[in-house]
């Protein structure tokens, strides 16, 4: 396995600067209802801060806040229910000094998410969706540009590959391409692969043996695999909450290829997984 530097860069993050010559950890902060006490909407969002309080101390640089569910089958949320989700936790988080990221594919949110104090945009459609590659323009913020074939309702059957890391890429490349195009700055672009996105077990754990070869396209590279079905697949572990350790042995496997960024729920394990490899760094 090659072991790759990482990026000698700043990320700019509004008034944050991001160093990504070391990795960072990004937390999960899910606030789909279904994540947490359903004791009304206020109470919602007071437990959505809580535990992204808790992911920063724990090691957390950035928190991907996300309203829509994108695990295969989910239903559709509409962009009033995504805003009313999202924003309230973004107003609250941006009193803290904590980079924000907003998983969402709908330009209407990342754009009222920005006015708001957030800072990211991660799309896992890849700004494919109607007006965003002109919003991602316009709003001059780093964006995530993650692979994925089709929408996650009917991804799982569009895993046929020549060679599934090389077209990972060249697909990828075009994505970016299109956004630069658009008048992306080259400096705010970030790429993922897109682990478990139209891929199946092997596949993914083909792309994860052969990570470092995303470096060849010369961005950052974020690597999410975070209790993912093929690290349980791995581990013989069906119940999520039980994949930490295999999750963490998958990202710093990323790291050691040239990843910058992990976008993780299980924040403090990752963070000693972290301490350990940058000791090997000097
Ligand atoms: C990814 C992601 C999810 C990923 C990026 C899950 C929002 C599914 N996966 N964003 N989001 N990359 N950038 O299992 O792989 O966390 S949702």
């Amino acid at each position: 396995m090659k072991l790759m530097p990482l990026p000698q860069r700043h990320l700019k993050c509004g008034r944050f600067e991001l160093d990504l010559s070391v990795p960072h950890i990004m937390g999960i902060l899910n606030v789909t209802p279904d994540s947490f006490s359903d004791g009304g909407h206020h109470h919602q969002v007071n437990d959505a801060v809580k535990k992204a309080l808790e992911m920063m101390q724990q090691g957390a640089t950035i928190i991907d806040i996300g309203g829509e569910s994108t695990r295969p089958g989910a239903a559709e949320v509409s962009l009033e229910e995504e805003l009313c989700r999202v924003i309230p936790v973004v107003k609250a988080l941006s009193q803290y000094e904590v980079i924000l990221s907003i998983d969402t594919s709908q330009p209407e949110v990342i754009q009222q998410a920005v006015l708001n104090g957030a800072h990211i945009w991660n799309d896992v459609r890849g700004l494919t969706r109607q007006g965003a590659l002109s919003m991602a323009a316009g709003l001059d913020i780093p964006v995530i540009i993650m692979h994925m074939r089709g929408e996650p309702t009917t991804m799982n059957h569009l895993d046929q590959y020549e060679n599934v890391t090389h077209d990972v890429m060249n697909e990828i490349e075009q994505r970016v391409q299109d956004a630069l195009i658009a008048g992306v700055k080259v400096d705010n672009i970030i790429i993922d692969p897109g682990f478990g996105f139209a891929k199946n077990a092997e596949q993914n754990f083909e792309l994860l043996n052969e990570f470092w070869q995303l470096n060849k396209l010369g961005y950052p590279i974020l690597s999410a695999l975070s209790r993912k079905r093929f690290i349980g697949a791995a581990t013989a572990q069906s119940d999520p909450q039980a994949r930490a350790v295999g999750s963490v042995a998958g990202h710093l496997l990323s790291i050691q290829q040239g990843a910058c960024m992990v976008r993780v729920h299980d924040v403090r394990e990752m963070a000693d997984a972290i301490a350990v490899w940058k000791m090997m760094q000097m």
